[in-house]
């Protein structure tokens, strides 16, 4: 690997207005801008003048034409390629049995220390020599630790005395998406399928390496690239070259492949009579399957089964068991070391007294009965990715089960992708919450990554936000989403505060004053949507289908998908009784939090009409009647988002130009939309409280009527 990167320099020197380019985003966090910084540049020239890096694998070698890329980006140096530390500085990496030499420089580290995938970053001096050593016992620690300097020098962190040591919580970290075969993606919102099934596997679009980079670089090791709501003609022969393509692009950097399985695949596409899964021939089907996938991708990863949820098929066709059907597909798998996660969220035929109550009831009978590699994939909520929910009390319900965490990246019900709403605040609230399971401090993200109940496959899943659009996600902040998700599977105690410093340092700016501002709006926008959207605990109430836009009128179709099921309101008061007078889903709560949610006044007030169908006129903390609060809440949900329009509009001229303008006019349509969610959600309810908005309310533009009018044509994702 002896080369000399001084092209990527000539380019930068030819070419230096390429700098003052408009960013279309397409780069993401991996733009790794020079380094202006004088102090800091001569830093890294000092510790990365040299290279050697050890090994000999495809994975390998793109961590090292990674390594090499970014830096030559960032400092434009020559770097050296050498075989021992040499001149002032020297970047040694590799895995430890690669180099006797990279383990003589970390005595400390005994077998074990970093797994396949952690790392050690350490400075480490010999006489008048810095060296940087980026050391593993996997090739994909060595490709992690390289990403994770990156980070160092693109968010420009000090570089002097690293001891650095990680490992991810969890073993699988995987996007899903809900990608279909005719190039669509179900609640998609940023353009078509990245994935071009019609050219594949003839043509590899060079975003599908990007792609791929974007998720090593969070440690994102596996994806599931077609819909949950499957498509069975992906596991015929045709289909599977394909994947096998896509498979062979991924690899070397170290992200499996996993498909979702139409559970009458046998039928479908094998012209079986039944794809009942005690069915000797359906289970010969499916491991015939598995063979022949793993003869074409032999790192398969397993399949993804949405099954008796929303019209998928499923065992319980046949009166089998979720557990039946898990473990006939992870016993086709299972000689590849394949896994198969199973989704928890499931509906009935039949409509529940309380929809949320389903996947414990469902669930919980059949911990402990599922195969070694089956994984239940559980959504972070009981009801469906809403702006706000409890956790789900299936977290800590299970404990002879693997529990995997479904975070949704995509915003199906947060203004789609036309609002910034940062995400990791949402998911560090549920992987921080107590579940009590056993005890104080059994918090989700122990359920999550085994600790709490001794298992060892792990995972968390985020449903993917990305599309065809040039930037990838439709609004520039998405990519925050996807970023935040990568790097909470990886660490679910990081801070959202600190993920948002750091992708704002590797995407927009350095300079403190904004990314501080910047951060400031993220952190808070996510409080902002459930306040315009749905406070106090109010669920639900979207737009009907499309789930864009206010619908608390909604009151058509199948009941648990309608608003009026479970905001509940009525002339008394608001909300869904779930206390042990009501549905008594505060029951799947583990004590103290059944008791806490139970009672009114114990219950905290961001999930108060979550649990409870309370008066117009109750007391809230604030001394106000909850018409008032519910009022006050909305309207400061609007307030914010004009604050973020406002503050935005200081920043022009001091951003990048592109960057600027697109936010700005996606700040002024979230805050047109923030006015009408408040302005038809509190028409609406007065219908029921018959009380007159509160001083501080802004009225409303239009009428009820205007508001139950109107009609989208064509919205995306559905
Ligand atoms: C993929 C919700 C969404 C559906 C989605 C489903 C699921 O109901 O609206 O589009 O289907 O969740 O997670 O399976």
């Amino acid at each position: 690997m002896k080369k000399t990167y001084s092209f990527f320099l000539s380019v930068l020197l030819l070419f230096p207005a390429a700098q003052a380019l408009a960013d279309d985003g397409y780069r993401l966090w991996l733009r790794f801008q020079p380094v202006n910084d004088r102090g800091y540049l001569r830093e890294c020239e000092r510790r990365f003048e040299n290279v050697m890096i050890t090994g000999e694998s495809p994975v390998i070698r793109t961590a090292h034409d990674e390594f090499i890329a970014g830096m030559t980006s960032m400092t434009g140096m020559s770097i050296r390629e050498v075989a021992s530390p040499e001149g002032r500085g020297t970047l040694i990496a590799g895995t430890f049995s690669s180099s006797p030499f990279i383990a003589s420089l970390l005595p400390d580290a005994v077998p074990g220390a970093t797994g396949e995938e952690g790392y050690i970053i350490r400075s480490v001096r010999q006489g008048r020599r810095n060296i940087t050593v980026v050391a593993s016992e996997g090739e994909r620690g060595v490709l992690y630790g390289l990403f994770h300097l990156l980070r160092i020098i693109s968010t420009g962190s000090p570089l002097d005395n690293l001891d650095i040591k990680e490992q991810p919580a969890t073993r699988l970290r995987l996007l899903n998406h809900w990608d279909n075969l005719d190039g669509s993606v179900e609640r998609g919102y940023a353009g078509n399928s990245i994935w071009n099934w019609h050219l594949l596997p003839g043509y590899i679009s060079p975003r599908y390496r990007d792609y791929a980079r974007a998720n090593a670089s969070i440690g994102i090791n596996g994806t599931v690239i077609t819909n949950v709501n499957a498509n069975a003609l992906v596991l015929t022969p045709q289909y599977l070259a394909k994947v096998a393509a896509l498979a062979d692009v991924m690899r070397p950097y170290g992200i499996r492949v996993y498909l979702t399985a139409r559970f009458s695949a046998p039928q479908e596409t094998g012209s079986l009579p039944t794809s009942d899964p005690l069915d000797p021939a359906v289970a010969a089907w499916w491991k015939a399957k598995a063979a022949e996938i793993y003869s074409l991708i032999p790192d398969f990863g397993g399949f993804l089964v949405k099954a008796n949820s929303e019209g998928q098929p499923g065992p319980q066709n046949y009166g089998r068991s979720h557990a039946d059907g898990a473990n006939m597909l992870a016993d086709a798998v299972a000689p590849y070391g394949g896994v198969v996660m199973w989704r928890a969220f499931v509906y009935d035929n039949n409509v529940p007294v309380d929809r949320a109550k389903q996947a414990y009831n469902e669930f919980v009978p059949l911990d402990g009965k599922f195969r070694e590699n089956v994984l239940v994939q559980v959504k972070n909520g009981p009801v469906d990715f809403q702006p706000r929910e409890p956790f789900h009390p299936l977290f800590g319900a299970m404990p002879s089960t693997p529990l995997m965490m479904e975070f949704q990246i995509t915003q199906e019900y947060l203004g789609c992708a036309t609002h910034l709403v940062y995400l990791a605040p949402l998911y560090s609230e549920v992987l921080t919450s107590d579940t009590y399971a056993a005890g104080p401090g059994s918090e989700v993200s122990k359920v999550i990554d085994g600790t709490l109940h001794g298992h060892a496959l792990t995972g968390m899943a985020g449903v993917a936000n990305i599309g065809s659009e040039r930037n990838w996600t439709g609004h520039l902040f998405g990519q925050a989403n996807w970023y935040a998700f990568g790097r909470l599977a990886w660490n679910p105690r990081l801070s959202p505060r600190e993920i948002a410093m750091e992708w704002i340092r590797m995407t927009m700016t350095h300079d403190p004053a904004i990314a501080g501002g910047i951060s400031d709006m993220m952190l808070t926008s996510r409080e902002a949507a459930v306040n315009y959207m749905t406070p106090l605990g109010l669920h639900h109430i979207m737009a009907e289908g499309h789930h864009w836009g206010p619908g608390p009128w909604v009151d058509r179709g199948r009941p648990d998908w309608t608003a009026v099921y479970y905001h509940r309101a009525d002339t008394a008061g608001i909300g869904f009784d779930r206390t042990t007078a009501g549905s008594n889903a505060v029951s799947q709560y583990f004590p103290p939090l059944n008791g806490i949610f139970n009672d009114p006044r114990t219950c905290p007030e961001n999930l108060l009409l979550w649990f409870h169908h309370l008066p117009w006129y109750y007391t809230m903390k604030s001394g106000r009647t909850l018409w008032d609060e519910m009022c006050l809440k909305y309207q400061e949900g609007v307030n914010t988002a004009e604050g973020y329009r406002t503050y935005w509009e200081t920043l022009q001229g001091k951003i990048d130009s592109e960057q600027y303008e697109h936010v700005r006019q996606m700040l002024a349509i979230q805050a047109a939309e923030a006015r009408w969610w408040k302005d038809a959600c509190l028409l609406y309810f007065q219908t029921f409280s018959r009380m007159p908005f509160p001083e501080g309310v802004e009225q409303p533009l239009h009428d009820l009527e205007y508001y139950r009018s109107l009609k989208f044509y064509f919205v995306p994702g559905i």
